[in-house]
C-alpha cells in the first residue's frame, strides 16, 4: 500500500481566488495601456477562461472577438508583448497585497511541512506570479516550502493536459499513488486525472461553481470550512482528512506496493 507524501497544489482558484480580481483587471490594464478598447468584463472573463495560460487566452479572445487581430504579420510578439505587461500589473497588484491565501491554505501547508509531507506546484501561470503571489500573501519563505514549483510554458500542452502535473511528479520523483492533488476547476482535474493523479481534493473557486467535477474523489467549498466525513478534528480539511482520502483510493489491496516502505 501506498503511503502519503507529498501534495500537488493548484495555484489559481486554489492557493488564492487570484482570476477575478487578479489576472482579469491586469490583462485589462495592459490592453489600456496598449490603446487598445478591450474590456474583459467579470462574465466574458468566465467565458475566457475555458481556455488555459495568459497568452493562450489572448489568442482565443482574438479568434472569438477580434478576428482581424490575427492577420497581424507580428501576432505571435504582439501578444507576448501584451502578456508581458499584464504580468508586470498583476505583479504589482500581488504586492500591493490585493490577494490574500485563500482561507485554510496556510494552515495546511503548516500541517504538511510539519509533518515531512512534501509540497509542489503544478499550474499554468507565469512562475514569477506564483513565487510572488507566495510571497506577498503568505510570506518571505514560502516559496522555499515547495520542493517543486512546474509553472507556465516549461511542458509543451498547459491544462487540460495532464503535462504540468507528469512533470511535477517527475521532479519530485515519485509515482501519482503517493501524492494527493488539490484543484479548482475542471481543466486542472482533467489534467490531474490525466496523470494518473487519483486522491484529488477540489476545492470550488469563484468562477468554477458550475464546473463538471465528475470523477473526483471530494469536492468541497474550501479548505476552511467544515466538511462532514473526511474533515479532520477541527471540521475542516486537514492532513489527517487528506491522508483518509488518500486511503480511501489507494487503500490496502488496490494499489501496487509502495516501494519505499517496508
Ligand atoms: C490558471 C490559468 C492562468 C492564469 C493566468 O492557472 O489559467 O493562465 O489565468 O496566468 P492554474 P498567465 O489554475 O493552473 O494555476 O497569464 O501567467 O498565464
Ligand atoms: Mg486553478
Amino acid at each position: 500500500m501506498y503511503s502519503l507524501k507529498a501534495l500537488i497544489f493548484d495555484v489559481d482558484g486554489t492557493l488564492a481566488d487570484t482570476e477575478r480580481d487578479g489576472h482579469r483587471p491586469a490583462f485589462n490594464l495592459a490592453f489600456l495601456e496598449a490603446g487598445l478598447d478591450w474590456d474583459w468584463t467579470v462574465e466574458l472573463y468566465g467565458e475566457l477562461l475555458a481556455v488555459t495560460g495568459g497568452k493562450e487566452r489572448i489568442l482565443y479572445y482574438l479568434r472569438h472577438w477580434r478576428p482581424a487581430f490575427l492577420e497581424r504579420p507580428d501576432l505571435a510578439d504582439f501578444v507576448a508583448g501584451l502578456h508581458q505587461r499584464k504580468t508586470a500589473h498583476y505583479l504589482d497588484l500581488l504586492r500591493s497585497g490585493a490577494i490574500p491565501l485563500r482561507p485554510g491554505v496556510l494552515r495546511l501547508l503548516e500541517e504538511a511541512r510539519a509533518a515531512g509531507i512534501r509540497l509542489a506546484v503544478a499550474t499554468t501561470t507565469t512562475p514569477e506570479n506564483v513565487t510572488t503571489l507566495l510571497e506577498c500573501a503568505g510570506g518571505p519563505d514560502l516559496p522555499g516550502w515547495f520542493e517543486v514549483i512546474a509553472a507556465g510554458d516549461i511542458v509543451p500542452a498547459k491544462k487540460p493536459a495532464p503535462d504540468i502535473f507528469c512533470y511535477a511528479l517527475e521532479q519530485l520523483g515519485l509515482p501519482p499513488e503517493a501524492c494527493v492533488a488539490i484543484e479548482d476547476s475542471a481543466n486542472g482535474v482533467r489534467a490531474a486525472l490525466g496523470a494518473n493523479l487519483r486522491a484529488l481534493l477540489v476545492t470550488v473557486s469563484t468562477y468554477t461553481q458550475d464546473d463538471d467535477f465528475s470523477g473526483c474523489a471530494l469536492v468541497v467549498a474550501s479548505l476552511g470550512e467544515p466538511v462532514a466525513g473526511l474533515a479532520g478534528e477541527g471540521g475542516h480539511i486537514d492532513l489527517a482528512a487528506l491522508e483518509a482520502l488518500h486511503r480511501q483510493i489507494y487503500g490496502a489491496g488496490r494499489g501496487p506496493a509502495d516501494p519505499a516502505t517496508p
